[in-house]
């Protein structure tokens, strides 16, 4: 059976989620996984007899003024490749992860191909920076398959870089047995949550991209005429500000903040919509997890969102800062309830018949198979 690496960012963030439950649901279907990281991905939490662990261990020798990261794990690789005899190497997020495994590949005896997916802020962040930008384009037209999380961040990726490599999308998803509505009404009261109380959600890492300023203010529009409770999950530079924000907007009993959860799906089965308001987002894996859960998602018009949400059956896409519009739709939900419970009935359809994890797994399957398959190819 074919064995699979997988490299990302270990901690809390999409990219992360969904290396570790595509390495999950890989070793569910036979293949053997090995993931190099800086440190357990913190969604590996099963344990099962195909998915190995390979910690980067990094060299603090006194001459290094800062230490090597994106060597020790071009090394870390090499020797994993040689060592498990990988065929396949898959990175997510370009920054260092493909540019480090195009170097291991050229250590490793063993042949191996790196297929390199972009998440996001890799390209639309990163990709803007002088220094980085040709670097990025080099690990990606050196990759042997690269794959974009969205069709949008597809074309920002070719406009930006000017990289004619061949991009295909795949798209997220999320795991259906974890993201699923619960009964967790006993929540509402500990969060001292009126049973009649709207629940709005915002789940973040708390930086400025996500522009919680406007998720606040939509709240407050929509508090002023309705009885609602905002939710705030997540943690970052932000925070601080945030809290300054709703303290003189007089919401403080109004604006819970959880801070870093884990148990995200407990906390989407008390609510019901769900506030995304980025200024960029290559896909905003919140909004599946977000619908997958029955709670109806109110976003922007950045990114790959218009591919996630289908605007006015599924959820809203409002422009980037009209607070208005997110609350006057946030109140028709409220007023409406029929219309809200068709709202929910899509999304979930829209789930299963776009974003099902059986599919995307299949079509990652397919890309390891493709890439192996050209190099038989190439070799006869
Ligand atoms: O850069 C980030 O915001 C984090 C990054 C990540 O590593 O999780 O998020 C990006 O990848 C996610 C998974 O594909 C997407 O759902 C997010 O939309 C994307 N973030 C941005 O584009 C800002």
């Amino acid at each position: 059976m074919m064995k699979i690496g997988i490299t990302c960012y270990p901690t809390v963030g999409g990219s992360g989620i969904i290396a570790t439950e595509l390495g999950k649901m890989l070793a569910e279907r036979g293949y053997e996984v090995h993931f190099i990281t800086s440190s357990l991905p913190f969604r590996l939490d099963c344990v099962h007899p195909d998915i190995y662990y390979h910690e980067v261990e990094i060299n603090h020798y006194p001459v290094f003024q800062h230490p090597p990261y994106d060597l020790a794990l071009a090394a870390k690789m090499a020797q994993v490749i040689d060592r498990e005899e990988l065929d396949v190497l898959h990175v997510h997020y370009a920054m260092p992860h493909a540019i480090s495994a195009i170097l291991a590949r050229d250590i490793a005896d063993k042949d191996v191909k790196i297929v390199t997916t972009l998440h996001g802020t890799d390209i639309t962040v990163l990709g803007y920076d002088q220094t980085f930008k040709r670097m990025i384009a080099y690990g990606i037209e050196q990759s042997d398959a690269v794959t974009a999380v969205s069709n949008q961040l597809v074309e920002q990726t070719k406009e930006q870089l000017e990289v004619v490599k061949d991009i295909s999308v795949i798209y997220n998803f999320i795991n259906e047995e974890e993201y699923v509505r619960k009964d967790r009404e006993f929540l509402k009261a500990n969060y001292n949550i009126a049973p009649d109380e709207k629940v709005f959600i915002h789940i973040s890492n708390f930086r400025k991209v996500k522009r919680i300023e406007d998720v606040v203010r939509t709240f407050a529009i929509v508090a002023g005429q309705r009885k609602a409770k905002l939710i705030l999950v997540g943690d970052g530079p932000e925070t601080q500000p945030i809290f300054n924000l709703v303290e003189s907007l007089e919401l403080t009993d109004k604006v819970l903040f959880l801070g870093r959860q884990k148990n995200i799906s407990d906390l989407l089965s008390i609510s019901d919509i769900k506030l995304l308001l980025s200024q960029k987002e290559s896909f905003g894996l919140v909004l599946l997890e977000a619908m997958s859960c029955e709670v109806v998602p109110i976003a922007t018009n950045v990114g790959g969102i218009p591919e996630v949400i289908k605007d006015g059956e599924t959820g809203y896409v409002v422009d980037l800062g009209d607070v208005e519009a997110a609350a006057q739709y946030a109140i028709q939900l409220i007023d409406d309830e029929i219309s809200y419970q068709s709202f929910v009935k899509r999304g979930l359809e829209r789930v299963q018949n776009h974003f099902s994890s059986d599919e995307i797994i299949s079509q990652y399957i397919d890309l390891y198979h493709k890439v192996i398959r050209s190099s038989d190819d190439n070799d006869t």
